[in-house]
């Protein structure tokens, strides 16, 4: 095997330049096969995308039906000549000098009946990853991250890492996992936040990518128990300095994406990403709620949106928009209220157009010891589990803003996915734990 490794720099993105009649080896899988009587077609499949190989009988010889043999999805070593060749995907094929078959596959298990049903084909999703699709969506979903990342990295951000075993809430009880950790009951992290909250007064700007966990029952299109969680904290920033960030984070992950995996993007939705250039609308909660109760949807003022709100009230959008000043009620104890309008918070969520909704929350966060015991003890939870949370405003704990982006809900609207569970490798939701 140890004679491979060199392989491992082929790739099939340097074909469209190699000369006609050049020997040039490949690695990959076979994606499919076509088979005539002197004549076999595969579809590699490598790292980088898909190149047609064609085995001739008259060059292969006795060997011919044998390669004809390979079983589809098999990993395969490839040596052959460059063919340039209209008809072939990308202009370009390789005819087989020799094929070594490195792991063969058994029958792939993926037929037309399994395919149609969403259920079998997440029951495989270990082996339905390496459609063309999924490959596409992660490949994007890939794009995503790393833009988040180049731009909290340029923009003097420090990346942290929090623990995933908790002891308290951030975004209520309810949807806590809760654990046994050794003989103490311990929870899984809903959200960085906190941590963030103590590392900034060290670097001032601090991030996160890490999962985040929700006993979420609600069977919506836009809930995962498991997600990936951009989280940022920045010190001496107020709730319209962190709208601002976060608009200027999505733009650039857009404006990315699109350099990044341009032909992933067209694949998958059919053309470019969603248009996000001009400045995003902001609405405050009340009139969030007026245009509701417009349409005819029940809801007072007080209550929080749920799927079904969030998605009448994007609809009424074709870009993405804040929905700003959250009313207390509807808002975990660390938000800030508004000093001069006490019933809201300094809070927003940035929602998606076209029916998808939020797709980030943030707000401005308490930052004074005495204020936050009395809302503690106002939403009537107990201070004694929030010990070093509020410790931290002891110590020098300026004014401070941050937010959290779901990463499946962001890339579900970018790419006009049916579900979040298809914008991720291995989804969790309540129903499946499995693969
Ligand atoms: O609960 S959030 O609204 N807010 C927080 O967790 C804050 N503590 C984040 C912060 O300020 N650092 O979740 C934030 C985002 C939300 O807008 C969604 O995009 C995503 O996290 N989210 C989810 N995605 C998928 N599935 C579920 N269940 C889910 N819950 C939140």
């Amino acid at each position: 095997m140890a004679g491979l490794i060199k392989w491992r720099n082929s790739d099939s993105r340097k074909l469209s330049s190699a000369r006609e009649g050049e020997e040039v080896k490949l690695i990959g899988w076979i994606f499919t096969k076509r088979v005539h009587s002197n004549k076999v077609f595969f579809m590699l499949r490598d790292r980088y995308g898909y190149v047609q190989l064609v085995g001739d009988a008259d060059k292969l010889g006795k060997r011919f039906s044998e390669v004809a043999d390979i079983p589809v999805e098999s990993a395969v070593a490839v040596v052959g000549w460059v063919k340039r060749d209209p008809r072939a995907p990308g202009g370009v094929e390789v005819h087989i000098k020799n094929i070594d078959v490195v792991a063969k596959a058994e029958v792939w298990p993926i037929t037309p009946s399994v395919a149609k049903s969403p259920d079998s084909m997440f029951d495989l999703r270990h082996l339905t990853i390496r459609g063309p699709k999924s490959r596409a969506i992660l490949l994007a979903r890939s794009a995503l991250v790393q833009s988040a990342w180049e731009y909290f990295i340029k923009n003097g951000y420090v990346l942290i890492t929090a623990p995933t075993f908790i002891t308290s809430a951030v975004e209520g009880g309810a949807t806590l996992f809760e654990l046994k950790y050794f003989d103490k009951k311990a929870y899984l992290t809903q959200s960085s936040q906190f941590y963030e909250e103590a590392a900034i007064c060290v670097f001032e700007k601090v991030f996160v990518i890490q999962p985040s966990f929700r006993a979420e029952k609600s069977r919506t299109r836009k809930h995962l128990t498991e997600f990936l969680h951009i989280e940022a904290e920045v010190a001496f920033a107020d709730h319209e300095d962190i709208m601002d960030i976060e608009e200027e984070l999505l733009k650039y992950i857009v404006n990315r994406m699109e350099e990044i995996v341009p032909d992933e993007i067209k694949y998958v939705r059919g053309k470019g990403l969603p248009d996000v250039d001009s400045r995003f609308e902001r609405i405050s909660y009340d009139e969030a709620i007026e245009l509701l109760q417009r349409k005819g949807v029940e809801i007072e003022w007080g209550e929080d949106f749920g799927a079904d709100e969030e998605r009448v009230l994007s609809m009424e959008f074709d870009k993405p928009f804040f929905v700003y000043g959250f009313p207390v009620s509807t808002r975990s104890f660390y938000h800030m209220d508004d000093p001069r309008r006490p019933e809201v918070t300094l809070s927003s969520d940035l929602m998606a157009p076209m029916g998808y909704g939020e797709i980030t929350s943030g707000g401005q966060r308490i930052h004074d010891y005495k204020y936050l015991i009395e809302k503690i003890k106002r939403m009537g939870l107990n201070p004694e589990d929030y010990g070093w949370y509020i410790d931290i405003r002891r110590y020098g704990m300026p004014p401070h803003s941050g937010f959290g982006m779901g990463v499946e809900r962001v890339l579900r609207w970018l790419l006009d996915l049916p579900h979040v569970r298809d914008a991720t490798l291995f989804p969790r939701t309540p129903t499946r734990l499995y693969p």
